[in-house]
């Protein structure tokens, strides 16, 4: 097995491989198995096929975590394997003295940010970005790795702080049935798949114990609640309540066993509703108490009967809307559930208010068409369920959330949508996938950052001055003064009619110039495409505004405000200091914050915290669509591969001087090769190499032989593999107690020891015969 130094350890061993020489020989010459390769770097050369074989081949073992340079991968094996997460393996990654050295694990990443966010001297928070398409397993990892700093960071030694500990990390576990019951949905993907995006700070004192966490949310797809795409289903709390609810509850919450509502589909499929209690056992321990608890099962069996409310168009368009007679018992239900007053809530579903004049004192009522009644009724529930799952999250947070002096360092865990490419993309794919092209731009940066300082330490004077990052999309998507977003969002501003064709020449016309905007000729629909990192992606324009602006008309919210349910006032605050930025920016006149908007807001904080931190990467796969176990999916995996730029990163990490060996070792392990060069007298050797620990005897050969080596480099190569050596001014340079080189250098290097040796077996085979 390859030995390696693998993570980010400040120390200069940061990210460094040391080779040992018979495992890498072994390698080379083909006779390690690809299941024993733990690093994807090592595989030569590297392309997506022999990248996917190896995660095929180990994938087949049963080897799930593989790294790549500085990113872990993990396939999904889609079956429980308790013993691979068992609290007994999380101590032994947690006791190991050097635990990069044992098997690849999300315990390794989360050990090594432990011991990093321990040093004493210098404390640097941390930061694990799990990634990957939908059903790869990031929630899976993110909630191991939460489980595993819950059970290494809990003293042992005294009982008080155990129980303490064990209060407040049961805690923080507990954000997460309650997070997964509002925010997750069975979809055609995955049966419990996140809606949203979450960083979670776990919070460490001095002692390193867990003393609190925060959760920060992105995007929650609150459309869910009211529109489902055929074969998917709402938000699991909804299932969760009706199947859960025993019989008083029912009577309460207007929920008769085997009643039918339109936005809950699918209710066959029974799966997370068997959690309901866990649901309320986890609210209870996270402060919200029973009453409440049942407040807001009342208010969502309310919004379920909304779901029930349907018009039809009136034959005078002078008229409102008439209701539909199946559905005059459920607005009847929705108003007592919600404690809304019945006909107000019937009139502001069904007549819009239109303000004119200079001081908008003039008003218009307007009755709706059928289909204007049902975007209303929608919006309706999206406005409370979202209100809901933002209140949730402060309630959670100001349960786990530790006072900011008990706290030194964190460790944040990002569990984030993964790129996304369907046949219809819209804002929602944007959103997603510029998020996802800036993390990795983060990850560029900072790595390349980290591979420059270890070359500054070892005086290495050498930029990746030729790396191209992804700064021109990212320039096309959010750039000023124009990019996608600001044209998105001029259209909102304007508020002028614009159709989907408009849009798509005014993107056209004004991007012209960038070179990661294309055109599908192929698409029916007025369209444009990015050409991400990971691939391009051809967004619809066709309701894009629409969308960013996510109207909410004012009369819903000040319907909202006079109901008497005692959750719904705390979420539609009649009191201007408390009500939201947007209630509060609509009555300054202030500019209307649209979805894009306060997407780059959040994702710019998000950037700056993960900024401050040290990042590790965990790149999530999921070896097949239909989650079966033992089933690799080659086409499957080869486009997450690309989706994720794993070559890429792999690249990134050969572009650079990824091997890295000793003074002594290298002279070890290459002296022999001066069979194949011509002879150069040894020369002095400086005292400053001295530090290196090394045998004064390696310092005298090291520099001849790399002289050596570099002089004769074109001879060695043709004598090898007939290639010439990959396009580097030098790709092998001295350091001061390293030397580091480049994957092709090592590869020639490596074929050159192979043909001493085999020589040199002739020789003895042929000086044995002659003895004979
Ligand atoms: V989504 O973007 O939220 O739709 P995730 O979060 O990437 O997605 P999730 O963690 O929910 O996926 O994993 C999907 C399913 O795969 C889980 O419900 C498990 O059944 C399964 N899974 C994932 N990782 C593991 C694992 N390490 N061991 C066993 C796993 N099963
Ligand atoms: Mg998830």
């Amino acid at each position: 097995m390859l030995q390696q130094v693998n993570g980010h350890s400040s120390g200069s061993d940061a990210q460094g491989r040391e080779c040992l020489g018979k495992d890498l020989q072994e390698f080379l010459s083909g006779e390690t198995p690809l299941h024993q390769l733990d690093d994807l770097t090592k595989v030569n050369p590297v392309t997506l096929e022999t990248v996917l074989r190896c995660l095929q081949v180990r994938y087949s073992a049963d080897t799930f975590y593989t790294n790549a340079g500085c990113t872990l991968v993990a396939l999904n094996p889609f079956k429980p394997i308790p013993q691979l997460y068992s609290p007994e393996l999380m101590r032994e990654y947690h006791a190991a003295p050097q635990p990069q050295k044992l098997k690849p694990h999300i315990f390794t990443v989360g050990e090594q940010t432990y011991r990093n966010v321990k040093s004493l001297i210098e404390p640097v928070n941390q930061s694990v970005i799990v990634s990957g398409e939908s059903g790869a397993g990031k929630t899976w990892t993110s909630r191991c790795l939460m489980k595993f700093y819950a059970v290494v960071t809990t003293s042992p030694t005294s009982w008080e702080g155990h129980k303490i500990a064990e209060r407040i990390e049961q805690r923080i576990l507990n954000s997460n049935p309650i997070m997964e019951a509002f925010g997750n949905a069975c979809t055609l993907r995955n049966n419990n798949s996140s809606r949203f995006g979450k960083f979670i700070q776990l919070q460490l004192n001095r002692a390193q114990q867990m003393t609190g966490a925060a959760v920060q949310t992105y995007l929650l797809e609150k459309t869910r609640v009211a529109c489902q795409a055929s074969s998917e289903r709402n938000f699991h709390i909804f299932y969760q309540i009706c199947k859960g609810a025993n019989m008083d509850e029912r009577l309460q919450w207007h929920l008769p066993e085997g009643a039918v509502f339109s936005w809950l589909p699918n209710p066959e499929r029974t799966l997370e509703e068997d959690c309901f209690e866990v649901t309320r056992e986890a609210m209870l321990h996270l402060g919200i108490d029973t009453p409440t608890q049942n407040n807001i099962f009342k208010v969502l069996a309310g919004l379920l009967h909304l779901g029930n409310i349907w018009f039809a168009d009136s034959e005078d368009e002078s008229q409102p809307c008439q209701l539909m007679d199946n559905a005059k018992g459920s607005i009847r239900t929705s108003a007592l559930l919600l404690l809304l007053p019945e006909e107000p809530l019937l009139e502001t579903l069904r007549i819009r208010t239109i303000r004119a004049g200079k001081q908008q004192q003039q008003v218009f009522r307007k009755p709706c068409s059928q289909a204007e009644c049902d975007t209303r009724r929608d919006c309706l529930a999206k406005l409370i369920y979202a209100r809901l799952f933002d209140w949730l999250v402060s309630v959670i947070n100001s349960n786990i959330c530790a006072d900011p002096d008990s706290w030194t360092t964190f460790i944040g865990l990002l569990d984030v949508y993964g790129f996304e490419s369907f046949p219809d993309n819209s804002l929602e794919q944007l959103c997603i996938n510029y998020a996802n092209e800036k993390l990795q731009q983060h990850f560029v940066a900072h790595y390349l950052k980290a591979q420059q300082e270890e070359y500054a330490v070892e005086g290495l004077e050498w930029s990746f001055v030729n790396y191209q990052d992804n700064q021109a999309c990212l320039d096309l998507i959010e750039g000023s003064p124009i990019s996608i977003c600001s044209l998105i969002n001029e259209e909102c501003r304007l508020n002028r009619p614009s159709s989907a064709t408009q849009l798509r020449t005014r993107i056209e016309s004004a991007l012209a110039g960038s070179p990661c905007l294309g055109h599908d000729k192929l698409s029916r629909e007025p369209s444009f495409i990015v050409k991400h990192y990971a691939g391009p992606v051809c967004y619809h324009t066709a309701g894009l505004v629409e969308k960013n602006k996510d109207p909410v008309p004012p009369e819903l919210t000040q319907l909202l405000q006079q109901s008497q349910d005692p959750l719904l006032k705390v979420l539609f605050p009649t009191d201007p200091e408390e009500k939201s930025p947007e209630e509060r920016s609509g009555q300054s006149r202030a500019p209307v914050l649209t979805v894009v908007s306060k997407f780059k807001a959040s994702l710019e904080q998000l950037l700056q915290v993960l900024h401050s931190t040290t990042p590790h990467y965990i790149r999530c796969i999921k070896p097949n669509s239909q989650g079966q176990a033992q089933t690799f999916i080659q086409e499957e995996v080869l486009s997450q591969l690309e989706a994720c730029g794993l070559v890429e990163t792999i690249h990134i990490s050969a572009a650079g001087f990824p091997t890295r060996v000793s003074h002594q070792n290298f002279v070890e392990r290459y002296a022999l090769l001066r069979r194949l060069l011509p002879r150069v007298p040894l020369g002095p050797h400086s005292p400053s190499e001295e530090r290196s620990g090394s045998s004064p005897l390696a310092e005298a050969m090291l520099q001849p032989l790399l002289r050596d080596i570099l002089h004769t480099l074109p001879a060695l190569t043709l004598a090898t593999s007939g290639d010439p050596p990959e396009a580097m001014p030098t790709p092998v340079h001295c350091g001061k107690t390293k030397v580091f080189m480049t994957d092709s250098m090592l590869e020639l290097l490596e074929h050159g020891r192979a043909q001493v040796l085999e020589q040199c077996a002739h020789c003895i085979q042929g000086s044995w015969r002659r003895h004979q």
